[in-house]
């Protein structure tokens, strides 16, 4: 009976200088027009959208079935650059299971995970080279990049987890990450 359930162990290989998934069989990419309604000055992004819309950020992963008892895995790759002076980021999300964490390991770049709970709390924990970062159950996340290359992060959360995108939409994060001259500023 269990051996029905069974699914085949398998490995995956990442270039650990580079960060790259190899041979990665799901891939989600995202440009600027798909965060609309996400940075401060909406002008800003508009004009990067006419100005050819660039690639704004990518997930790579092995896929894995979207069940409880499996865990997703992949890696996070999030263009560096700013719309206007905020720093190019993820969109963020809930888990639609609330209770499901996440832990992401940074491999390369710098920048920011971003976390917020229902009640509005909020909070920004470094992330660079060799860097984990634990995001508890409940909590929203989003990658800030704040760095002048790719931010690229491993990251692991249960198979059932979901994304739950509609109330970060709707709530927002109530912090950004600008850039002031050669300076970061959380507001
Ligand atoms: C990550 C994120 C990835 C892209 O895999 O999905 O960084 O960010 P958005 O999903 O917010 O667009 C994760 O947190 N998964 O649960
Ligand atoms: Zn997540």
């Amino acid at each position: 009976m269990i051996d029905q359930l069974l699914m085949e162990p398998f490995g995956a290989d990442i270039d650990l200088a580079e960060a790259v998934l190899k041979d990665y069989n799901a891939h989600l990419v995202r440009k600027a027009s798909s965060m609309k309604g996400h940075y401060a000055d909406a002008d800003a992004l508009e004009k990067l959208i006419q100005q050819g819309d660039p690639l704004h950020y990518e997930v790579f992963e092995k896929a894995v079935p979207q069940e409880t008892g499996h865990l997703q895995f992949g890696l996070s790759k999030l263009q560096p650059g700013t719309v206007g002076e905020e720093f190019f980021m993820t969109k963020g999300h809930y888990h639609e299971i609330p209770e499901a964490a996440e832990v992401y390991l940074c491999l390369r770049g710098k920048g920011y995970m971003l976390m917020k709970t229902t009640e509005g709390e909020c909070r920004a924990e470094y992330m660079e080279r060799g860097r984990v970062v634990y995001v508890p159950p409940y909590w929203a996340h989003r990658s800030v990049n704040v760095g002048d290359e790719p931010l690229i992060t491993f990251y692991v959360y249960p198979g059932d987890a979901g994304h739950n995108y509609g109330d970060i939409e709707e709530e927002g994060f109530p912090k950004r990450i600008y850039k002031r001259g050669d300076k970061v500023e959380i507001l």
